[in-house]
Parts: structure tokens; C-alpha cells; sequence
């Protein structure tokens, strides 16, 4: 076995956005760039020699490819162990979990979450700690300037690793270990919630439904839900995760996961549904004819968690993205507890869990956790719901209206307008900044701004600062609107607008929620003047 220093250089486009570096499949296989990548990340991290690498992917194409060239990268950097999964399926929240028990130093997962897949489509890698969180912004800093100056990176040569069984190998003094993708997050998933209730519900009459979306929970969501709790078979559709996801989109929201809607908004539908994304980090929860927002799915899960065996001990606080509804923020202040508003990103969580500051969290991008790991958990929110279910005994409407009646309802929805130009998307923006003096008092109706700004974020554990982080248009009766742009893309720039009503009169909480925001949405384009700018009538995608 022979280590080559490759001579290489910098490629001036490595900078990671909200989740790691996301590009077209075709950026990712030019000479040298996944490469480039990886080297910048093992220069920019300190004394790894000899500890332990995780690594595995959402299972797209050119997953396999990445994995073996790493696997030869980490040994030439003098990695003394990598933990690979088998077949290179590893969801994000797994790869957490793995990297925790194991106490590895780090991880790198391969994926581009919900982004399409394909030849065509994107690839993505990040980085994740020894906790098992996401790179903070000051080591995506330091691996975004490693790139800019990279002139060489190390592999060594060596057969590519068998990553269909599990086993050992040594790749020059390196072992790599190939090991179960769900066995642990099986686990770790049975240690929180009570499978036996569960299992109960599930051989009732309770019907439902899981839809993997041909990307990566497939298999986990048939070992655990199918093979543990014994959920009749089939209960998992489209469970084969395929290197193209199958052609379709998983993002798990009310548009792309059509095969769930259909199913659960038709006469005999199912009393629940789920479906996750990409890279299984993601949930979508339903109802028979109901959608359950993930800022209430939230809010929910704060407020029931003293019935979940794995939450007993009660919650030390919770957290939210700024752009999530404030739905968490009313049980929180009833249990007594402190609610945090962070950036977009889960990254923002890590030091209030590492700090033990809070218990669960949620971003409206379809994203709850826990501190069971450092990743949002798309099927820990699915046990999670079937488990509150199972204790009950009602339907998930029910459920819902209960718990608007009790804290009143915050209408929410986010509109997207996808792939527009990058210009004008900061156009938009900077428009937005240049009315911060005259907007506080404009009133528009029954609405009134009372304070507008663009979000900054000292974190309350490292005292780090993130500046730049949304537009908000704080209203005086509580609604909000927000603005940001996204950080995920691969082509053009994606605006996101969120808005957010509250409605405490329970007379009033069971309208539509376009309908019930429809004066606060208008507002919000007016604003932007987001018609004029995008040259869009409509929204991409409504959330
Ligand atoms: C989006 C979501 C954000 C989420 C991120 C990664 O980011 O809005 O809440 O954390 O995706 O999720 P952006 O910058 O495009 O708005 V995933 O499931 O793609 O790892
Ligand atoms: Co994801």
C-alpha cells in the first residue's frame, strides 16, 4: 500500500451553506473536488490521529464512489479506525447516534437531504462532531478557508472496501468496519419510547401508514415499525431507498409526498401518516384528513413529553429556529421552562444540548429532535407521535384541537419561490433593509409593525455571533412575517417567506390557514414587492 500526496488546487466555490457543502453531482465528480473537500476538513480539525471516523450517506448516487475515496483519504491522514454502513446507508440521525456511542472523534455523512438525486441531481457532505452535531459555523469557517488554499491532499492506494458485508479490513494500519445501518438507532430508538403500548396500538384496528420515500428510512422504518412493533407489512411504502430516490422529491410537506397525502386525505384513510426526507432527518406527521404543522408537532411533542418513557424526568428547556412559529414558546412559559430562538440550521442546537439547556427541538422546515442525538430525527418523531397516540387513545385532530383550545393557535405557513435570480433575490432583500426607519408603525388593517430587523444570534453557551440570519416584521399583536433566503440551494437563490398569525378564539382556530393568513400574506408581498422583483404570481411550493 503506497500514500501519494496529490498535488491539487483550490477550488473557490467550497463554502458550506445551511447543511453542509450541497452542488450538482457533475461539480462533485470533476478531478480533485470531493477530494479538495475532504482534505480541507481533516486540515481544519486538530489531533485525530489514530481516533474514529463514521461515515455513511442518504444512499444517492455517487454515495458509494465518495465513500471508498474517503476511506482511502482517512487512512492516508492517519485515521486509526472508520465505521462505514453497510451498503454506505447511513440516515443522518443514525450516523449521530453511531458517532455517540462509539465515541468517535467525528463523522462525515454524504447526503443533500430532500434535494433531488440522480446523475442530474445533487450530492452533498458535511461534517459532524464528536457529539454527534453538526459543524459549528467557526469549523465550516475554518474547512471553507482550508479550500481556498489547498495545494495538496493524501490517499492511499488500495482495493476498494466491500461495503455489502459487515466485517473488518485493514486499509494500511487504518481498520474499517463495516456495521449494521439500523442496529443501533434501533436501539437507541427502544431505550425512549414504550414499544410495548406501541405495539399495542398497532395490532388494534389503528391504521397507518409510513411513506420513505425511496430514500433512506426505508429500511430502518421496516426493522422498527414492521419487524419490531409489527406493523402489518406494507405499512412502509416505497420502501427501497434507489440512487435516484426513485425520480421523486423527499421532502416530506404536502406537495412532494403526494402518495402520503392522497392516501391520507381519501374517505378511508388511515388514522395516521408519515413520511421523511432524503436523508431521514425530516418528518411529516398526518392525520386521517390532517395536517399537523411541524410547529405544532412541536409544540405537541413539549407538552406531552411527561408521558414518554424517555422524557419522564421532565424537559430542561426547548428550542426553536426564529423562523418556527412560536406555538413551543406558550408550553414552554406554561411548564416553566426556557424556550431559545435560534438560526436556521441544526447546527444552532448543539451547544444548548452539549450545555444541557434543552430537551427538544424544532425548526418549521419539517425538523424535531431531541438530545437523544444531535440530528433533527424524522422516525424518533414518528414514535414519538404513535407512542402519545398510544397513550391517549385519541385521534391526532383531537389531539390538535385540545391543544389550541389550551394555548391557542398559531396559523403558519412558508412560501417558497424557488430557483429565482440571485440578483434580484438580494434586490428584494436590501429593499426590504432600506424600510427598517419607516415600516415600525405602518399598519396595514388591523396590522401594525412594531419592530423590524435583520435576526442576530449571540449564542448563549460560546457567546459566538451570527449575524444576517432572516428579515423579521415583528407585529404589534404578535404575528410575524420573515424573510430569508435559502441556504441549500444548488441553483439560483430560493426566498422563503414565513408568516405567522396567533389566534387564542378557539370560535375562530378551525379555519384554513391560507385562508385565515390570506391578509397577513398579502402584506408580506406587498412589502417585498415580491411580484415585481421575482416576476412570480405564485409560490413554488406553500408549506
Ligand atoms: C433548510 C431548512 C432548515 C434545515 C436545512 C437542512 O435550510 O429551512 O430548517 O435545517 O434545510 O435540512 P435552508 O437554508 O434551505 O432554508 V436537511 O433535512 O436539508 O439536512
Ligand atoms: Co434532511
Amino acid at each position: 500500500m503506497s500514500l501519494h500526496h496529490i498535488p491539487t488546487t483550490p477550488f473557490a466555490d467550497q463554502r458550506p451553506g445551511t447543511s453542509g457543502l450541497r452542488k450538482k453531482v457533475s461539480v462533485f465528480q470533476q478531478p480533485h473536488y470531493l477530494a479538495n473537500f475532504v482534505q480541507s476538513i481533516f486540515n481544519a480539525l486538530p489531533d485525530y490521529q489514530g481516533q474514529t471516523l463514521v461515515l455513511g450517506g442518504d444512499g444517492r448516487y455517487y454515495n458509494k464512489t465518495a465513500i471508498q475515496i474517503i476511506i482511502k483519504m482517512a487512512a492516508a491522514n492517519g485515521f486509526g479506525r472508520v465505521l462505514v454502513a453497510q451498503n454506505g446507508i447511513l440516515s443522518t440521525p443514525a450516523a449521530s447516534a453511531v458517532i455517540r456511542k462509539y465515541s468517535a472523534f467525528g463523522g462525515i455523512i454524504l447526503s443533500a437531504s430532500h434535494n433531488p438525486a440522480g446523475k442530474d441531481g445533487d450530492f452533498g457532505i458535511k461534517y459532524n462532531m464528536a457529539s454527534g452535531s453538526p459543524a459549528p459555523e467557526a469549523i465550516t469557517e475554518a474547512v471553507f478557508s482550508q479550500t481556498k488554499t489547498i495545494r495538496e491532499y493524501q490517499i492511499v492506494d488500495h482495493a476498494d472496501i466491500d461495503l455489502s458485508v459487515q466485517g473488518q479490513t485493514l486499509v494500511g494500519d487504518m481498520q474499517v468496519e463495516v456495521i449494521d445501518s439500523v442496529s443501533d438507532y434501533a436501539a437507541l430508538m427502544a431505550d425512549l419510547f414504550d414499544f410495548a403500548a406501541i405495539k399495542k396500538l398497532l395490532a388494534s384496528d389503528f391504521r397507518f401508514c409510513f411513506d420513505a420515500m425511496h430514500a433512506v428510512t426505508g429500511p430502518y422504518a421496516q426493522v422498527i415499525l414492521e419487524q419490531e412493533l409489527g406493523a402489518p407489512q406494507g405499512s412502509v411504502i416505497n420502501a427501497v431507498p434507489l440512487a435516484d430516490f426513485g425520480g421523486g422529491h423527499p421532502d416530506p410537506n404536502l406537495t412532494y409526498a403526494e402518495d402520503l397525502v392522497e392516501k391520507l386525505f381519501a374517505d378511508d384513510a388511515p388514522d395516521f401518516g408519515a413520511a421523511s426526507d432524503g436523508d431521514g432527518d425530516r418528518n411529516m406527521i398526518l392525520g386521517k384528513q390532517f395536517f399537523v404543522t411541524p410547529s405544532d408537532s412541536l409544540a405537541v411533542l413539549t407538552a406531552n413529553a411527561h408521558l414518554i418513557k424517555g422524557y419522564q424526568a421532565g424537559l430542561t428547556g426547548v428550542a426553536r429556529s426564529m423562523p418556527t412559529s412560536q406555538a413551543a414558546d406558550k408550553v414552554a412559559q406554561k411548564l416553566g421552562i426556557n424556550c431559545f430562538e435560534t438560526p436556521t440550521g441544526w447546527k444552532f442546537f448543539g451547544t444548548l444540548l452539549d450545555a444541557n439547556q434543552v430537551t427538544l427541538c424544532g425548526e418549521e422546515s419539517f425538523g424535531t429532535g431531541s438530545n437523544h442525538v444531535r440530528e433533527k430525527d424524522g422516525l424518533w418523531a414518528v414514535l414519538f407521535w404513535l407512542n402519545i397516540l398510544a397513550v391517549r387513545q385519541q385521534s391526532v385532530a383531537d389531539i390538535l384541537r385540545q391543544h389550541w383550545a389550551e394555548f391557542g393557535r398559531h396559523f403558519y405557513t412558508r412560501h417558497d419561490y424557488a430557483n429565482i435570480d440571485k440578483k434580484q433575490a438580494d434586490i428584494l432583500m436590501q429593499g426590504l433593509k432600506d424600510q427598517f426607519a419607516r415600516l415600525p408603525l405602518h399598519r396595514w388593517g388591523d396590522f401594525e409593525i412594531q419592530h423590524c430587523d435583520d435576526f442576530s444570534y449571540t449564542d448563549p453557551i460560546d457567546h459566538s455571533i451570527s449575524r444576517e440570519q432572516g428579515i423579521r416584521l415583528l407585529f404589534s399583536n404578535g404575528a410575524r412575517i420573515i424573510y430569508r433566503q435559502s441556504g441549500t440551494g444548488t441553483e439560483g437563490a430560493t426566498l422563503r417567506v414565513y408568516i405567522e398569525n396567533y389566534e387564542p378564539d378557539v370560535s375562530k382556530q378551525q379555519q384554513d390557514s391560507q385562508q385565515a393568513l390570506a391578509p397577513l400574506i398579502a402584506v408580506a408581498q406587498d412589502v417585498a414587492k415580491i411580484r415585481e422583483l421575482t416576476g412570480r404570481e405564485q409560490p413554488t411550493v406553500i408549506t
